[in-house]
């Protein structure tokens, strides 16, 4: 297919937002997917979710996005991509409109994290941390169940989830189970495979990192490089890539919206999944103070231990000198 056509297409896209209410005709309808190609079963808009190291270009990639769907020669930097020395530059969570169906959230990147750190990552991939709020790293269990609380006073059960998982090609070593877990975790939590995309696709061995990522069950794999403020002219390949990555995600909700879903048990679903995930988060953390306490303890012990010695051998010195008053080492 042709970049034009797949734009259209994307353009195009809309979930068939019918009448609602059980009682109505059309309602029942929707609800077999037989009568018609693709419903939208209470499903109001797409939102597809980014999610990656800080660095690797989530935002170089909505303003991309946003760049091939526009009919103009101008990068406009809706989302502000930089080069960061140290720790991330999108810290509040952003939603873009790509178009009037599809929304794009540039959620904030990760180094290495500690277990309530990930649990923040998964409250934003279940849509629990609400659009334009920073994300802070939270680190324990009472504020964590704050955050939920507060999202259930808003729920928001209209949103189709897809994953994106956004991989530097710059990057050839990575934390294989750490990035496996997060897959595996995607589909839990949204019922859908994330797409991934590996970005700077010209600065590293991007098809060696397309095998890792195929090896470890992805099942689409895109290689992209962005259109950057540097580097923008618009090309045929770069622009497929990127709208292919779109299309692709349209596929997915496409392919899921056939067979039956609920929008409000699949929200259960994911806050059934967060619950667990905080609980373990939790029980980590109390593991991890736990065995600091006893290592301490072991220190303090090992001390006193050493402390005790000294000291006897200090008495047993004493003992000795008072038993022979006229010992001279000669
Ligand atoms: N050459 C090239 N540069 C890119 C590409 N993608 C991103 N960059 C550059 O890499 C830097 C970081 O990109 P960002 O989009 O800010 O990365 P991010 O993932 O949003 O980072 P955080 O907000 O910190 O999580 C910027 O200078 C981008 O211009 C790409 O495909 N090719
Ligand atoms: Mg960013």
């Amino acid at each position: 297919m042709e970049p034009n056509q797949i734009r259209k297409k994307i353009l195009r896209f809309s979930l068939d937002d019918g009448p609602r209410g059980n009682h109505c005709f059309f309602h029942i309808i929707q609800q077999h997917s037989s009568f018609t190609g693709r419903v939208n079963q209470g499903y109001s808009r797409v939102l597809l979710q980014l999610f990656g190291y800080t660095g690797h270009g989530k935002s170089a990639f909505i303003n991309s996005c946003k760049y091939v769907l526009e009919d103009s020669d101008i990068l406009i930097p809706y989302a502000e991509a930089e080069e960061r020395a140290s720790g991330g530059r999108t810290l509040v969570r952003e939603a873009y409109n790509l178009t009037e169906n599809i929304t794009i959230v540039d959620n904030r990147g990760y180094n290495t994290m500690n277990s309530f750190q990930r649990a923040e990552i998964y409250a934003q991939l279940g849509n629990f941390i609400p659009i334009g709020e920073k994300v802070e790293w939270m680190d324990d269990y009472t504020a964590m169940m704050h955050r939920l609380e507060d999202a259930e006073l808003n729920p928001n059960y209209s949103d189709f989830i897809v994953p994106i998982l956004i991989y530097s090609a710059e990057c050839p070593l990575f934390d294989r189970k750490e990035v496996q877990t997060f897959m595996d975790n995607c589909m839990k939590m949204t019922g859908v495979a994330p797409i991934v995309v590996i970005t700077k696709k010209k600065s590293g061995d991007f098809i060696e990192i397309e095998k890792h990522f195929k090896r470890m069950g992805a099942e689409t794999v895109i290689a992209i490089e962005n259109y950057t403020n540097e580097d923008h002219i618009k090309t045929h390949g770069r622009t497929k890539d990127i709208l292919m990555v779109i299309h692709k995600a349209l596929e997915n909700v496409t392919f899921r919206l056939r067979q039956e879903r609920n929008p409000r048990r699949d929200w259960v679903r994911r806050k059934k999944f967060l619950l667990e995930y905080i609980h373990k988060a939790d029980q980590e953390k109390r593991n991890i103070e736990e065995e600091r306490r006893r290592e301490e303890e072991r220190r303090r012990e090992e001390e006193r231990r050493r402390e005790e010695e000294r000291r006897r051998e200090e008495e047993r010195r004493r003992a000795q000198e008072n038993i022979n008053p006229w010992y001279w080492p000669f």
